[in-house]
């Protein structure tokens, strides 16, 4: 297995988050938890790092809106110029609901655009995110690349995250979509013309414990990507406002997004079953390409998985070798796409237990 690693990930640094309203630092998505994956995937010799190649902002625009790229390429410097902290652009005001009514583009003040495009208090930018965020989107296009040339499979270790990254807006420690950007790249060696009806080109199948809000949104009326994912209630763990079984896609979208929500203290039996019926839904759109958004954040006791006082689910590291395996047993060329994880004294072999069940060593 080729794992797709750079150190630029640490170009982004976050100093807090707030979660439940709490001022929490450092954030849970630091630095260490891409070194600590890096040093398990080399002691494990699971197979070459490769570093990026360069993709230029092309194949971003494919799935993020160009004014959009452009905030996260200067928020930092025009908030700071502005008299925003130094220590990371965050917004104070939110358009919300009713304020949306005369919410028509996107203001020019550097202190009000942030609340424009970010939708939480978990993606603080600070003077590395956007050179970070493009590192990453480079990681998992550069995956995508080799999978184009013939690979079986590819690992891109990318940092920060990106699942919950829309069209347009920030969240969730995810700025760029890097896998909606790499499904979206793929498309390109698919034609769509001599597509048969109730299939998809490309297929993602997001088990981070987190709904992956951004990507659904991307994907949410278009046939063409197959959006599937795993994840906690949002009724009550977060993103809390999307990710519900009934939002199954529009317009010729429609059918082509399947969310499974699965009760706290889910556990290795139940979670396998849940991904049996994900995998056949994607074996039943023939995808020539799959895309994992691969988060680690089922593990028990993954601290920012927790609801509150209660456990979010209860995988233990017999869980990802079973899950890797499985998802190989598609026979597809898939991608691994890192995404969330937060458990770190585990977080490396989780990730590797993934890799070898997929590779079947
Ligand atoms: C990529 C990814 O996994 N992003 C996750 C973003 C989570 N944002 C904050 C969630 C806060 C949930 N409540 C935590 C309760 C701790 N007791
Ligand atoms: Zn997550």
């Amino acid at each position: 297995m080729i794992t797709i690693y750079t150190p630029d990930h640490a170009l982004h640094d976050a100093p807090h988050e707030f979660i439940e309203g709490r001022l929490t630092a450092p954030p849970h998505e630091s630095p260490q938890r891409a070194e600590l994956i890096r040093a398990a995937v080399e002691r494990a010799g699971l197979g070459p790092l490769v570093p990026p190649r360069a993709f230029g902002a092309g194949p971003l625009r494919a799935v993020h809106a160009d004014d959009y790229l452009a905030y996260l390429e200067h928020a930092y410097e025009r908030w700071v110029a502005a008299g925003g902290s130094p220590a990371a652009v965050m917004p104070d005001t939110l358009p919300l609901r009713w304020m949306g009514r005369w919410l028509r583009r996107a203001p020019e003040s550097p202190t009000a655009a942030p609340g424009y495009y970010t939708y939480d208090l978990s993606a603080p930018i600070v003077r590395g995110t956007y050179a970070a965020a493009r590192a990453s989107a480079d990681l998992a296009l550069t995956g995508a690349a080799l999978l184009l040339e013939g690979q079986r499979a590819a690992y891109a270790l990318c940092r920060p995250p990106g699942h919950h990254a829309g069209r347009d807006m920030c969240g969730g420690y995810c700025y760029l979509n890097n896998a909606a950007v790499a499904a979206a790249y793929l498309l390109q060696a698919t034609n769509d013309d001599q597509r048969p009806a109730g299939t998809s080109a490309v297929a993602i199948l997001d088990i981070d414990f987190h709904h992956g809000n951004g990507t659904q949104q991307i994907f949410y009326e278009r046939s063409d990507v197959l959006f599937v994912s795993i994840h906690g209630d949002p009724a009550r763990t977060y993103p809390y406002f999307a990710g519900f079984p009934e939002e199954r896609g529009e317009g010729a979208g429609e059918g082509f997004n399947l969310n499974i929500v699965l009760p706290n203290g889910t556990d290795n039996p139940r979670y396998l079953d849940a991904l049996d019926q994900a995998l056949a839904r994607i074996a039943q759109a023939r995808p020539r390409f799959l895309v994992v958004s691969a988060g680690l954040d089922t593990f028990g006791g993954d601290p920012v998985a927790q609801m509150g006082q209660e456990a979010s689910f209860a995988l233990t590291a017999d869980a990802y070798p079973a899950i890797g395996r499985r998802i190989a047993a598609l026979g597809l060329p898939t991608l691994l796409v890192q995404e969330g994880g937060y458990a770190t004294a585990a977080l490396g072999e989780n990730v590797v237990g993934l890799l070898r069940g997929f590779a079947g060593v």
